[in-house]
């Protein structure tokens, strides 16, 4: 055990799943397609393909996820078991509007929502709840071009509206659009697919594509907190962004001007959305990059006026950038411009390990953003394997404990306000950028194979009881 510190009074301490990683149940109550029920399996290295509309012969590991589902009130009282005070899940947009441009809100997919929510309370669980993760409704894809739209825009915020006004009684923290940065990598079509809904004609520029994609998104984020704070101000309405840390490969001062440049490009959403305005730097890279990017007016008082409470945000890992002299304006293009850390060791995905980035990464952005913050995942992606029926799961263990210990030490010698933390998985699931259930980061263990074949039996990892001390000593016991 290693003796960490206390953390405030009312810390939630949590876990996080996202519906189409968990819920299964793909047609079930009314839900309509979304672009994950689209997404074939993959593994590590061989992306996930993505078809226009289900195919009888595919395989779409979302559609039966882990079965939460129907097992979504066991499931959560193993989550009471453990102690958590909170839940973070997301609400499947295409639960609430199957197509996504409906007039009303599907009946029986609010129903759901309400026994989820209702079953967290008998536990006195708190939910955490994501609009839009990943889970866009199809038809937004395929009939209006995604958030290029802003048809979409609206359909998003009519989505929040019927969320805010069903939930606010027992949803206090909500974030808008899970990982917005993640786009930031542009040359890979699924970023641009899971956030924005953008499938690429040849004749489109991604990056210029992204860029308004995003805004439209940014705005619709900024209209729906103000919207929160209209029903009820008491609502807690976060950006969720993905955190990791790009540190120049050397001490020379190129790598060190390529970093920075690193870090304003991924993180300008944050800067939007905390700000509630475009950093000067953006506007003269789209100009001298010759991208026309829509900003009305009334965009930018909606900006202004709905800036988020704070700011989730997911961390792994870090990476690492160096200056190349085919480069003079420090162009920060993610495909090109990463190079291997050789000083932090690495997961079975590839994922460089870092601790310490961490904190690095929430000081960062509670200086440059000044808004309390929340770790909503966190995790380590690893084969698991069942021993005497146990799984004996240090190396998650350590992960955990070496990421919470800087946590800690950020909240406590650096003085940052951290709202809580939930790290990814509560419970295994389907992962999102390969598909597999291999790639395993619950807390408890789910019996079922990459084809979904199982008994579906849970069972506690060693980290299960682990975390349970952690919560009990409120961050002390680790
Ligand atoms: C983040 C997503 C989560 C989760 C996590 C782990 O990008 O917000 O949905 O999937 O990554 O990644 P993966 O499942 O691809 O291993």
């Amino acid at each position: 055990m290693t003796k960490g510190y206390q953390m405030p009074t009312g810390f939630l301490w949590g876990g996080a799943v996202a519906a189409h990683q968990v819920e299964g149940a793909w047609q079930a109550g009314g839900k309509g397609v979304s672009i994950a029920d689209v997404m074939r399996a993959g593994a590590k290295d061989v992306p996930r393909l993505v078809d226009d509309q289900p195919l009888a012969e595919q395989v779409y590991p979302n559609h039966w996820g882990i079965d939460f589902y129907h097992t979504y009130r066991d499931d959560i009282k193993l989550f009471a078991e453990m102690g958590f005070k909170c839940f973070r899940t997301s609400i499947a947009w295409t639960r609430i509007f199957p197509n996504g441009d409906e007039a009303l809100p599907n009946q029986e997919g609010l129903q759901f929502y309400d026994d989820l929510f209702a079953t967290c309370q008998q536990y006195g669980i708190e939910p955490i709840v994501t609009l839009s993760h990943f889970e866009l409704p199809l038809h937004l894809v395929t009939a209006y071009g995604g958030f290029r739209s802003r048809e979409v825009e609206a359909a998003f915020l009519k989505f929040a509206q019927v969320c805010f006004e069903r939930y606010y009684e027992t949803v206090k923290y909500w974030m808008t659009f899970n990982e917005i940065n993640n786009q930031a990598m542009w040359r890979d079509p699924h970023p641009l697919l899971q956030n924005s809904g953008l499938l690429l004609a040849d004749t489109e520029n991604a990056e210029e594509a992204m860029f308004q994609a995003a805004h439209l998104e940014l705005v619709a984020s900024a209209k729906a907190v103000s919207l929160a704070h209209l029903i009820d101000p008491t609502l807690q309405v976060g950006a969720m962004i993905a955190m990791t840390p790009i540190y120049p490969l050397s001490a020379k001062p190129q790598d060190v001007m390529m970093a920075e440049r690193a870090m304003r490009y991924r993180y300008y959403y944050g800067d939007v959305h905390a700000l509630g305005t475009y950093p000067a730097w953006l506007r003269r890279y789209w100009t001298r990059k010759g991208y026309d990017i829509a900003i009305t007016e009334a965009d930018q008082v909606a900006l202004q006026n709905g800036t988020v409470d704070y700011v989730g945000f997911s961390y792994y890992n870090s990476l690492a950038t160096e200056y190349q002299a085919d480069n003079p304006h420090y162009d920060y293009d993610e495909a090109r411009s990463v190079v291997p850390n050789p000083y932090v060791p690495r997961s079975d995905w590839g994922w460089q390990i870092d601790p310490v980035g961490l904190r690095y990464g929430m000081n960062w952005m509670a200086a440059r953003w000044h808004k309390p913050l929340f770790i909503v995942e966190n995790g380590y992606g690893a084969y698991d394997q069942i021993e005497d029926g146990q799984i004996h799961d240090d190396y998650r263990i350590n992960y955990l404990r070496d990421h919470v210990l800087e946590m800690e030490k950020a909240v406590v010698e650096d003085g940052i306000d951290l709202l809580g933390y939930t790290p990814w998985s509560a419970i295994d699931i389907i992962s999102a950028s390969t598909g597999e259930m291999k790639k395993r980061y619950g807390l408890i263990y789910v019996d079922q194979d990459d084809e979904g074949h199982g008994s579906g039996r849970r069972l506690k990892k060693d980290s299960f009881t682990w975390y349970q001390q952690v919560i009990a000593s409120n961050g002390e016991t680790l």
